[in-house]
């Protein structure tokens, strides 16, 4: 069943409204501050919403978030039953020190589309759209899903590029990129936008390659699904705890490869509006007492991916 499209604009509000709860808070070097605004917003709206909503990805364990927590019941619970993922402040150290990247998060599916999984790392790898889903793999080499990627694209082996975040525990694929001469992107957080750079051309970006939180896979796979883009994930569950949490939400094999339609398995509803400047979309912009939010919408099921511009009167 398709979700409805009523639903894309009550999305946009809530992101947009979280969006502009961190302005407040841009450059002051308080991250938890800022991640507080955006979450109470969120879930403030999301309150108001008529569904019965489950929060599957969210800010994180029962027992260590206070609000928006993985399993939250949200909404007045008239209405469908609908997943939601949640990442109210995507970049908190952009939003504390005003950097390029922050982003504001939601995505919505039916009951039980959306992967539901402990929090944890994820190993992903995202790709453009048409390019033969057994050509790339995880467990490939770099050289190997580049030169696939290549034949595939068309294009010149040395001329693809990568966005990879910079974190030590990429350095292996990160000398890799090196010795083949190949450009490296390097960020230094929001891997969801990170991983939706390869969705257009005008990003410039072959290949997202990396570990980072499980929860902005399961986030950036809503939207890379609408654009028909590829993706593969693999999550770290790698202490006793971790697979204990995994094993009660249904998870048998902890180092399953995870293909995209068995991260989303139906259709699915994705917003990221634009806390400061960044790759995906525009920052926030107050000018005579009007907020300008940009929020990127993609719904599965309608084949929309569009940027949109919402004006929001701020009353002083
Ligand atoms: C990423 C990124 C986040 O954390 O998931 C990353 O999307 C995980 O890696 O924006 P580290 O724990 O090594 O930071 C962030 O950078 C911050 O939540």
């Amino acid at each position: 069943m398709d979700i409805d499209k009523f639903y894309q604009d009550q999305l946009i509000k809530i992101t947009q409204e979280a969006a502009i709860s961190v302005y407040p808070h841009l450059g002051k070097n308080n991250k938890i501050a800022a991640d507080e605004a955006a979450t109470n917003s969120m879930r403030t709206n999301l309150n108001k919403m008529n569904i019965k909503g489950n929060i599957v990805i969210g800010e994180g364990e029962m027992d260590e978030a206070p609000m928006l927590y993985i399993g939250e019941k949200v909404g007045t619970k008239n209405g469908p039953e609908l997943d939601i993922a949640v990442d109210p402040l995507e970049g908190t150290n952009f939003a504390a020190k005003n950097l390029p990247g922050a982003i504001s998060v939601i995505a919505i599916s039916n009951k039980n589309d959306l992967f539901h999984a402990p929090e944890s790392y994820m190993e992903k790898i995202s790709y453009p759209h048409g390019i033969d889903k057994s050509a790339i793999d995880l467990d490939f080499t770099l050289k190997k899903n580049l030169s696939n990627l290549a034949d595939s694209k068309n294009k010149k082996f040395e001329s693809l590029r990568i966005c990879v975040l910079d974190r030590p525990r990429h350095k292996k694929i990160i000398d890799e990129a090196k010795s083949l001469n190949i450009n490296v992107k390097l960020i230094s957080d929001g891997d969801v936008s990170g991983a939706l750079l390869v969705t257009e051309e005008k990003h410039n970006i072959d290949l997202f390659i990396g570990t980072g939180g499980g929860p902005e896979g399961v986030l950036a796979a809503s939207a890379l699904d609408a654009y028909d883009c590829g993706f593969q994930g693999r999550f770290i569950f790698d202490t006793d705890e971790l697979k204990k949490r995994a094993n009660k939400m249904g998870i048998k094999d902890f180092d399953k490869k995870y293909k995209l339609d068995e991260i989303i398995k139906g259709d699915s509803l994705f917003c990221a509006s634009g806390i400061t400047k960044g790759d995906l979309v525009n920052g926030l912009d107050l000018r005579n007492n009007k907020m300008f939010v940009n929020t990127l919408i993609t719904h599965k099921s309608q084949n929309m991916k569009k940027i949109v511009t919402g004006e929001i009167d701020i009353i002083k």
